[in-house]
């Protein structure tokens, strides 16, 4: 009886033990359970987020981030010597890597905590089961949760993420069009269509242009994948897009033929003049007398000119040099030489090339690359030498012949040297009948010192005289058909002796350059004897 009031007694105690540790653990899942699970879920899903900005930061903004990975599309393996524009690449790399190296390290937290809530709750070593389980039991619960919300929290704000480079790169796209498209209006409007080369004569539409500080040439500087209204360069220096944003500070280079171009190519209309006449016609010494006129115009008050390039200086200091000592000009040779100038006023300045190509380029078919640029010109000056016409000499009286210089007479007959020009015309489909062409008969001093013409004809008087005289009654019907408009100057490329070009010179370049060349002065009485 003893031992059974005894076993009573165990069981009772061992059943009221038994319920109260249930009770105990009810109470515990009920009371403390629900904040334990909501705390700890919290916890996590805190921790978690916090992981996951820290990487993103440190992706996104830290250079020196141990998240950050290697530079994505790197200059020297770009197209252009530049970084791509963030939204353009770059952005969705960072994506990438933020939510790889995210998931890792917040794979990595919950996997600690995991580890220590096991540890400290199942292993029965720091805290006794009959506790530790229960508890532990409850903070799984919460970490689950956890793991669910932070799951859940991240795939949003990574949603957001993707949203937003999207949304941002189509935005940069739309920037991008409608830059260029205000550009192209811009310059349009403007009337720039596209820049000359006047090394290679090629007409391009728009420059590249070489980074100020490292001399990277970029081919393509316009909005685009590496910027939108500014490019880095790939040394870190800030370039602007567009003609607009300032880009024409920049040193320009041709995309043909990579060399320099006329500074500040691109704001301003191009106007081309081709130069054509046989060998020692006078061409080059024309383009000098030219530049000295209209240099001369502006010094004295007429629309502004000034010297272009670098090139056009170094070039137009030695014409000038042999103008002035009167002294023979070396002939042309190689590649067409041109010769740019800015004449005009604000918005009426343009770019003026004149290209001086050497006789020969006319004569050989294989060269006609070399004269590109014609295609644009609205206006051709053709040199012609009288004395290279073959029956020039004849007609003269002996005192005339005996006067007559002969040391600079060109040894190409006009009519050769025109039908090979308007030949590679037709060649490179030249429209010619647009185009308006100024005969300058040259030497129009010597002529005068011989006595063979008087004063300064007119172009009619020349016109009848180069028909009836030297007998070009075919070569001027000939540029007449070819041509949109012909107009005839008798031009003497020489300084006289206030140290000023011959005025022959300026009726010239008043009708080739109309309103950017001062009015042609009044011509003295014309008292040619035709
Ligand atoms: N006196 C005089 N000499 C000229 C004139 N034009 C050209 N010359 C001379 O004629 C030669 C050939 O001239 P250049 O300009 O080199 O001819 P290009 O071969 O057509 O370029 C040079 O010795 C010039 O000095 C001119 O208007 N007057
Ligand atoms: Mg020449
Ligand atoms: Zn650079
Ligand atoms: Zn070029």
């Amino acid at each position: 009886v003893g031992d059974l009031i005894a076993l009573a007694v165990g069981l009772c105690v061992i059943a009221l033990v038994v319920s109260a540790y249930v009770a105990g653990v009810i109470m515990l899942a009920v009371f403390v359970g629900p904040f334990l699970v909501v705390g700890t879920a919290v916890a996590l899903t805190v921790l978690v987020l916090d992981m996951y900005l820290r990487v993103a930061i440190g992706v996104m903004f830290r250079p020196s981030s141990p998240y950050r990975g290697a530079l994505a599309f790197p200059p020297e393996q770009e197209p252009e010597p530049a970084f791509r524009q963030y939204f353009f690449g770059p952005a969705l790399r960072d994506l990438d890597r933020i939510l790889r190296v995210g998931r890792q390290e917040c794979v990595a937290r919950g996997r600690t905590w995991a580890r220590a809530v096991n540890r400290g709750c199942f292993g029965g070593t720091r805290v006794p089961n009959w506790i530790g389980v229960p508890i532990g039991v409850i903070l799984w619960i919460g970490l689950l949760y956890g793991m669910v919300l932070s799951v859940a929290l991240v795939a949003l704000l990574a949603l957001l993420h993707v949203v937003f480079v999207f949304v941002a790169q189509f935005a940069a796209r739309v920037m991008i069009g409608v830059l260029r498209g205000l550009d192209t209006l811009l310059l349009t409007a403007r009337d720039i269509r596209g820049v000359t080369c006047k090394q290679c004569g090629w007409k391009i539409r728009y420059p590249s242009y070489e980074c100020g500080q490292c001399n990277r040439r970029h081919r393509d500087i316009r909005p685009g994948r590496h910027g939108v209204l500014r490019r880095r360069c790939a040394c870190g220096r800030r370039m602007p897009t567009l003609l607009l944003l300032g880009s024409h500070r920049l040193p320009p280079y041709c995309a043909v033929c990579d060399q320099r171009m006329t500074p500040g190519v691109g704001l301003r209309p191009e106007i081309v003049v081709p130069l054509f006449g046989g060998r020692s016609a006078g061409k080059t010494r024309l383009v000098a007398a030219l530049a000295m006129t209209l240099l001369g115009q502006a010094a004295h008050g007429g629309p502004p000119a000034r010297l272009a390039d670098a090139d056009t200086q170094s070039g137009y200091g030695t014409l000038e040099m042999i103008l002035r000592s009167a002294g023979h000009v070396a002939a042309t040779r190689g590649r067409p030489v041109g010769y740019s100038l800015y004449l005009g006023a604000g918005r009426g300045e343009r770019l003026v090339h004149v290209f001086d190509a050497a006789g020969e380029t006319f004569v050989s078919s294989d060269r006609t690359d070399e004269l590109e640029y014609a295609r644009y010109a609205r206006t051709a000056l053709f040199v012609v030498d009288p004395m290279s016409v073959p029956g020039f000499l004849r007609g003269l009286t002996a005192g005339q012949l005996a006067a007559l210089d002969l040391s600079t007479a060109s040894d190409m007959p006009p009519e050769d040297v025109f039908a090979r020009f308007s030949q590679t015309m037709v060649q490179m489909q030249v429209r010619t009948e647009r185009v308006r062409l100024a005969v300058a008969v040259s030497k129009l001093d010597v002529l005068r010192d011989a006595g063979v013409l008087q004063g300064e004809p007119d172009g009619a008087q020349l016109e009848q005289w180069l028909t009836e005289r030297l007998q070009l009654g075919n070569l001027i019907r000939a540029m007449r058909h070819e041509f949109h408009e012909v107009r005839f100057f008798a031009t003497a490329s020489v300084v006289g002796d206030l140290d000023q070009v011959d005025p022959s010179i300026a009726r010239l370049a008043g009708w080739l350059l109309p309103r950017l060349a001062a009015a042609a002065p009044e011509r003295r009485r014309a008292v040619a004897r035709v």
